[in-house]
Parts: structure tokens; sequence; C-alpha cells
């Protein structure tokens, strides 16, 4: 089943800002910010959190693309191995979530599909590791499905909402 982080770390607001520091050049910059946004939305449909999008200023979750080492010593490999990671609840990078930009993102079904890996790098961001439950949103296994369909499993519903 879900797993939380150790110390069980978590938000202590309902009201979460985020803010997209960079893009990839693969997506027009609407289709970046339309799947962050359902990405997000995945979360606060079943919560109380909800998510506020800033321009300036320090965000809760900021969000970028990057690639190889991109300043916090967890460099990026190139395309393949890793897609992304997240930060777990707290100050300084605590939510951060950082996507390679040597993937290949897509919003259909080929490559990568951001607002699948958007979804789950948000659970980390809010306190989620990962399930052990196959077809989990946390599951540590990519596996397409289309967007348009998403819902989002029990295991990883009955996680979030122990925390909030
Ligand atoms: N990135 C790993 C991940 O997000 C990085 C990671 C490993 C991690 N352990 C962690 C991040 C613990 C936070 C806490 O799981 S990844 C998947 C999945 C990755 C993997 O690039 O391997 C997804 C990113 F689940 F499919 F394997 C997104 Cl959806
Ligand atoms: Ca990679
Ligand atoms: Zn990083
Ligand atoms: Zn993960």
């Amino acid at each position: 089943e879900y797993q939380l982080f150790s110390g069980a770390p978590k938000w202590k607001k309902t009201l979460l800002t985020y803010k997209i520091l960079s893009y990839t050049s693969d997506l027009p910059r609407r289709k970046v910010d339309d799947a962050i946004k359902r990405a997000l939305m995945v979360w606060s449909d079943v919560t109380p959190l909800r998510f506020r999008r800033v321009y300036v200023g320090h965000a809760d979750i900021e969000i970028t693309f990057a690639r190889r080492e991109h300043g916090d010593g967890f460099p990026f490999d190139g395309q393949g191995g890793t897609l992304a990671h997240a930060f777990s609840p707290g100050e300084g990078r605590g939510g951060d979530a950082h996507f390679d930009d040597d993937e290949k993102w897509s919003e259909v079904n080929q490559d990568v599909n951001l607002f699948l890996v958007a979804a789950h790098e948000f659970g980390h961001s809010l306190g989620l590791n990962h399930s052990n439950v196959y077809g989990a949103l946390m599951y540590p296994l990519y596996s397409y499905q289309n967007p348009e369909n998403f819902r989002l499993p029990a295991d990883d519903r009955r996680g979030i909402q122990k925390l909030y």
C-alpha cells in the first residue's frame, strides 16, 4: 500500500503556491501549463489542498526543466533512466519538482507523458513515497494510460487523504 516518507513530512497549510521557472521546448508553453495544472488537480480534487500559480517571488512548489547537473546534487542522466524527481514537503527545496529536459516530453501516447509523470512527482511533493500496490500512481513503474480518462487509484487517494 501507500507509504509516507520517514517522519511523515506534510504541508501545514492547504493553500500552496507553485511557480514554473523553466520550460521544455518539446511542447508549447500552454500545454506545459495545462499538464501541470491538471496534475495538481489530481490531488486537489480529493483533499482540502488548493494550488495557486505565482509568477514572482518564492513558491512552495517550484517547477523546472533542466538537464544533467542543475544545482541540487542530483544530476539528470540524459535521455532514458530518470525522468524527473521531486522533494518531500519542507522549506527550501521541499516540494520542488524537476523534469529531465533530455527526455522527449509529450501530451500523448508516445515518449514520456508530462501529465502522468507530473502527477506522480507532485505526489512526492505532497508527502507520498512509493506504493507497493501495482497500478497505483505512486507505484514506481511508468505505465502509460490515457490522461483523458485518468482516475486516481484508490490506494493513492487513501494515502493523500490520510495526510490531508
Ligand atoms: N524518478 C524517481 C521517482 O520520481 C526518483 C525517485 C526515486 C524518487 N525514489 C524517490 C523521488 C523517492 C522522490 C522520492 O520515482 S523517475 C516514475 C515511475 C520516475 C519514475 O524518473 O524514475 C514516474 C518519475 F513511477 F513511473 F516509475 C516519474 Cl511516474
Ligand atoms: Ca533521464
Ligand atoms: Zn533536481
Ligand atoms: Zn516516484
